[in-house]
């Protein structure tokens, strides 16, 4: 046993500290000389593994954790909690039949971060102590937040260390977080002087991105509209809008990062309401997805009438709702 691979959702908080989690359990379990090699994983393709799977999982031990399901026997370890973990029902129930220890999927977990670390303690006699408060995973992947105010002020070291992650940094530094998060706390990590000056570039740009959401947002029937697209920049945070404007119930924002276009809704998570649209069935619509409370529809292209017309239709649904 020589080499690890861990395959796991990037640019994202849960999916970077789910790595960190089975980078731990894999120095207990095969010792230091295991060489752990991380590629984080996009949601670009229809298919993340490509045409033959076998041939994607390169390791000697292969690891995907807070990403999509693949049946390819090489696949030794699986953690997920995403509704969209299958490609297709065929996968689902090839998951189902594997009936594989080494697999698991909640789809009510909150972050995969916690339940792999509660997996793999329970089933497979994980006994780190904690480098890291996984609580963490849970209050943001899950959106447990009390107002608006703390995941868009980022007063806490794991606040700012997302929005760092969300704005897509390099694949080095991100891995180098990794590394970092199998042995300190977040805010050991944080203090890192090469992940301290990405975390206040981060938080420079998010600061400068807020106002630009207040001089553009257009509101009607609780519902903004927010165009983004000449900033050219990932990682907005998705909670600035209900920042600005409590009476909010649902936000459309387009953004324009590197050559494609999205048009990403959410709702307000904090608007008292009666029965709300599962977006990531309104984005289906448009032949995007997501999440219940937020969701994308991505566009290939710039095309900006393609791009209007489909938050135009979005925003009008979302005003129906809304009554
Ligand atoms: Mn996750």
């Amino acid at each position: 046993m020589d080499s690890a691979h861990v395959y796991y959702h990037g640019h994202c908080f849960d999916g970077v500290l789910s790595a960190a989690v089975i980078a731990r359990f894999f120095r207990q379990r095969y010792g230091e000389r295991c060489r752990i090699a991380f590629r984080g994983m996009t949601h670009r393709n229809r298919d993340p593994y490509g045409a033959n799977h076998a041939a994607f999982f390169d390791g000697s031990i292969n690891a995907v954790v807070d990403f999509r399901y693949s049946p390819a026997s090489s696949l030794n370890w699986w953690c997920d909690h995403h509704h969209t973990a299958f490609l297709s029902e065929e996968d689902r129930l090839a998951f189902e039949r594997g009936d594989n220890p080494q697999h698991c999927f909640d789809p009510a977990a909150p972050s995969c971060a916690a339940l792999l670390d509660r997996f793999l303690r329970d089933n497979h006699g994980f006994d780190g102590a904690d480098a890291v408060d996984l609580s963490w995973a849970d209050r943001i992947d899950g959106a447990q937040f009390s107002s608006p105010k703390e995941p868009v002020e980022l007063e806490s070291p794991a606040l700012r260390l997302m929005q760092l992650l969300e704005s897509a940094p390099s694949w080095e530094l991100e891995q180098r977080i990794i590394t970092l998060l199998m042995e300190r706390n977040i805010e050991a990590v944080e203090a890192a002087a090469d992940v301290r000056q990405a975390v206040s570039n981060a938080v420079a740009q998010h600061t400068y991105t807020i106002s630009q959401v207040a001089e553009r947002m257009k509101v009607e029937h609780g519902v903004a509209i927010v165009d983004l697209r000449d900033m050219a920049q990932v990682g907005i945070n998705r909670y600035i809008p209900y920042y600005l404007s409590d009476e909010l119930h649902y936000a459309v924002v387009l953004s324009a990062p590197t050559g494609r276009s999205k048009v990403g809704l959410s709702r307000n998570p904090w608007a008292e309401r009666g029965q709300p649209l599962d977006l990531a069935t309104l984005a289906a619509e448009f032949g995007g997805g997501g999440h219940a409370a937020a969701a994308a529809v991505v566009f290939a292209s710039e095309d900006r009438a393609a791009v209007d017309r489909c938050a135009a239709k979005i925003a009008e649904r979302l005003r129906m709702v809304d009554g």
